[in-house]
């Protein structure tokens, strides 16, 4: 029996893809295959006529992740790219950069050029917000979603204010759902091959923060996330590693992004935060 097999470049179209779920049509009986109704054809009468028909529902194929993507689609270039991780109810776009490290990351977070304002609420970093080609945060529900799908590595690259670029690789990363904050449940052990600091560690196990929801630890009755106008994953209000602050030279130098211990400066000008299945 013929079956209308889901290209699968279709499917990782971006322009085709919410355009709609076709409806085809297949008569067996007959050679010609297709789309009918918007081609001339008397509907009833060439179903009449056939001995027998049946519709065929074309399920689109998402992949789950840029991985995926890049598997399923032969897709290598960077770029947005819906996907739809297990148990998303709708598929959304992500950014996908390929040309780093092997390709098939899936990218939640980046600061480039401070178009961007982070200092936001819990709302905003729960559904995501920014611009997927410049400065962004995917959303935390998202973020959830798509790491407890699969094991997932993270690697956060960042340039310092000098110009000079680290990166950091985690061999798991995950994160809980919005009941229980979000919190930073696995971050795995540091890759040697890492140029920036093992400070990230400081945040495992940490809930989200954000300016109007603190769930830091208790210190000195102080919201870290309002004093440091950001979000994150505050372990009591160590600056170990922020990368949502104001970015660089908006609210001065001492409240710009930040990464203790790159060497030479830790103030943080570039960063981009992305996972990969492992
Ligand atoms: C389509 O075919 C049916 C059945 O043969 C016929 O009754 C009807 O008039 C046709 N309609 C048109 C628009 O040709
Ligand atoms: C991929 O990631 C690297 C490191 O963050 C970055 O330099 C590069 O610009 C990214 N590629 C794209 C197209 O964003
Ligand atoms: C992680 O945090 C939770 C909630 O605060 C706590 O119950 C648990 O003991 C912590 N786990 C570790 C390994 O620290
Ligand atoms: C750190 O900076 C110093 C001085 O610029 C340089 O000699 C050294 O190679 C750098 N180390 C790393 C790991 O980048
Ligand atoms: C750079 C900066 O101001 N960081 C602050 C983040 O919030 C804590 C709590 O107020 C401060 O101690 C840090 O100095």
């Amino acid at each position: 029996m013929a079956t209308l097999q889901p290209k699968s470049n279709f499917a990782c179209s971006i322009l085709v893809i919410l355009v709609c779920c076709g409806i085809f049509s297949l008569a067996s009986s007959s050679s010609r295959m297709g789309m009918y109704g918007n081609d001339g054809v008397n509907k009833s009468q060439e179903m009449d006529s056939s001995t027998y028909s049946y519709f065929y529902y074309q399920e689109r194929q998402f992949p789950r992740d840029c991985g995926e993507v890049y598997v399923q689609c032969e897709e290598d270039k960077d770029g947005v790219y819906f996907i739809k991780p297990t148990g998303s109810k709708e598929p959304f776009e992500v950014y996908c950069n390929n040309t780093i490290d092997g390709g098939g990351w899936t990218v939640f977070q980046r600061r480039v050029d401070g178009s961007v304002n982070f200092h936001r609420n819990w709302a905003d970093y729960k559904e995501g917000f920014g611009f997927l080609h410049r400065d962004f945060w995917l959303g935390n529900d998202k973020i959830s979603l798509l790491t407890n799908q699969k094991d997932y590595e993270i690697r956060i690259d960042v340039v310092n204010v000098d110009g000079s670029p680290y990166f950091a690789k985690h061999d798991l990363f995950r994160i809980s759902d919005e009941f229980t904050k979000y919190r930073l449940v696995s971050l795995g052990g540091y890759h040697a091959s890492s140029t920036a600091s093992y400070y990230f560690l400081q945040h495992r196990n940490q809930s989200f923060s954000t300016p109007d929801r603190d769930n830091a630890e208790p210190y000195y009755n102080v919201n870290c996330a309002d004093r440091n106008r950001s979000a994150w994953w505050y372990n009591n209000c160590y600056r170990d590693v922020d990368l949502n602050r104001p970015s660089l030279g908006s609210e001065g130098h001492f409240l710009s992004p930040y990464w203790y211990e790159l060497n030479g400066t830790d103030f943080v000008m570039y960063s981009e935060m992305k996972i990969r299945s492992v």
